[in-house]
């Protein structure tokens, strides 16, 4: 007979399992709009859960320490073929596990402490890689910041331009968290040639809009190295890479070095696998979902402002992403409004904006958007107008929740498999429900 204590952690295992299952059942009536997810395919998925899960595979295929790695080799060596064939890049680190890792990868082989390296301000939208308090500051460098246009959005030319001759940095780094407009780094490659610096752009928010040709393309505007994460724009695993077109072999072998031994030990093999999946996806379907996925976001920009809510750049189009920035500040702040969504069971977060207190960021005006995960789930601009009407129900008319509730569980009924993906009919199942 099972001990009474054996009983309680069983109990527990049972119960946390109860709990997924509570979330999938959540999120399975809800629309998810938060900006850095998406979801990935069945047939990825399923990788996640296999015996690579369970290896260790350090250094590269043909130069283990380790061994039993003669599939792991091979899909590893495949993975990094179809990222720099997607991304027509010279070359690919597929090791990362996350984007965080891979910004601190590139960081260790580029710099050393105390150098000097340029950067997009958190409060204009940069990821905190960038901060003092993120990987900037873990590898001990002086941070420079560009001056940021508030009306476009975006990094000023001029601003940084003068910012990079001055401070000479031995990295310029891009690349923004709200990300609402491409980065004019093709006007800076006057500056970037003067002082020979590294130029870096983390692609994490529109690695997938780059790979689809909707945003920009960094490796042909001047950028060396092209990092981030690979499940927001790019629909697959919780994982990161690294591409580049190094200018020379003493780069190449600083990016391979600082990746493995300088950041990583071991790395997430299943996850590699499920990239391999989501990469070769999306070279299938990858431009047509990305299409859908600015449409959808400006779309839904237009049909939000037009029922009463301040979307920023209403001027410039509202966005050339994925990503929409609101002003709620007037409707009750973005704490507030993203309680009440998500009451709704619409699913954002609160944001700061530029011109918001950065010690404030639990209280900011703003709230983030983001159209790739419904655009995933299948819906077109038809469903952004409807999807617009429901937020702003709740953002700008402060209707029940509750009663809004009702009718986005209505909308999201018909919406329920992964779309830009190999095996669609999986999906609704994969989401739903646990594996028996
Ligand atoms: N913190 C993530 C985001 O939501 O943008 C990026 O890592």
């Amino acid at each position: 007979m099972e001990s009474p204590r054996t009983d309680q952690w069983r109990t527990t295992a049972a119960w946390v399992r109860s709990r997924v299952q509570a979330h999938h059942e959540w999120f399975a009536q809800s629309l998810p709009m938060i900006a850095s997810e998406n979801l990935i395919s069945p047939l990825s998925r399923e990788l996640l859960a296999s015996d690579f899960h369970d290896r260790y595979a350090e250094g590269h295929p043909g130069k283990r320490y380790y061994q039993g790695c003669r599939y792991i080799d091979e899909v590893e060596l495949r993975c990094e073929e179809l990222a720099r064939t997607l991304f027509r890049a010279d070359y690919a680190d597929v090791r990362p596990i996350s984007g965080t890792t891979a910004n601190l990868g590139v960081l260790f082989a580029l710099t050393k402490p105390g150098d000097t390296i340029s950067v997009v301000n958190v409060a204009h939208g940069a990821h905190i890689s960038s901060a003092d308090f993120g990987a900037v500051g873990v590898r001990g460098l002086h941070r420079v910041e560009y001056p940021f246009d508030l009306q476009k959005m975006i990094v000023d030319v001029d601003g940084a331009r003068k910012v990079i001759r001055d401070a000479k940095p031995k990295v310029a780094w891009f690349g923004q968290s709200v990300f609402l407009f491409p980065t004019p780094i093709d006007q800076l490659q006057d500056a970037f040639e003067e002082v020979g610096c590294a130029v870096v752009y983390d692609a994490a928010h529109v690695l997938g809009l780059i790979a689809g040709g909707q945003f920009q393309d960094p490796l042909r505007q001047g950028a060396h190295v092209v990092n981030g994460s690979t499940h927001k724009t790019l629909p697959g695993p919780q994982h990161g890479l690294v591409v580049a077109k190094p200018r020379d072999d003493k780069m190449r072998r600083k990016l391979d070095f600082g990746m493995f031994p300088g950041v990583l030990s071991n790395h997430h093999l299943h996850s590699m696998a499920a990239l391999a999946v989501s990469l070769a996806e999306f070279l299938e379907f990858g431009e047509a979902y990305a299409q859908m996925v600015v449409r959808n976001a400006q779309v839904l920009g237009s049909a939000l402002h037009s029922r009463g809510v301040k979307v920023l750049c209403a001027e410039h189009g509202f966005t050339k992403s994925h990503t929409l920035a609101l002003d709620v500040a007037a409707n009750g702040g973005g704490a507030d409004r993203v309680e009440a969504l998500e009451q709704a069971n619409i699913i954002a977060n609160k944001n700061l904006l530029p011109w918001d207190d950065p010690k404030k960021a639990m209280h900011p005006s703003g709230i983030r958007l983001g159209s790739q995960e419904l655009t995933r789930l299948g819906m077109g601009p038809a469903q952004m107008e409807e999807v617009a009407q429901l937020i702003a129900r709740v953002i700008v008319d402060h209707e029940d929740p509750a009663v809004v509730r009702t009718d986005v569980a209505t909308l999201r009924r018909d919406f329920q498999s992964i779309h830009y993906c190999f095996t669609p009919d999986v999906a609704a199942y994969r989401y739903h429900k646990l594996v028996p």
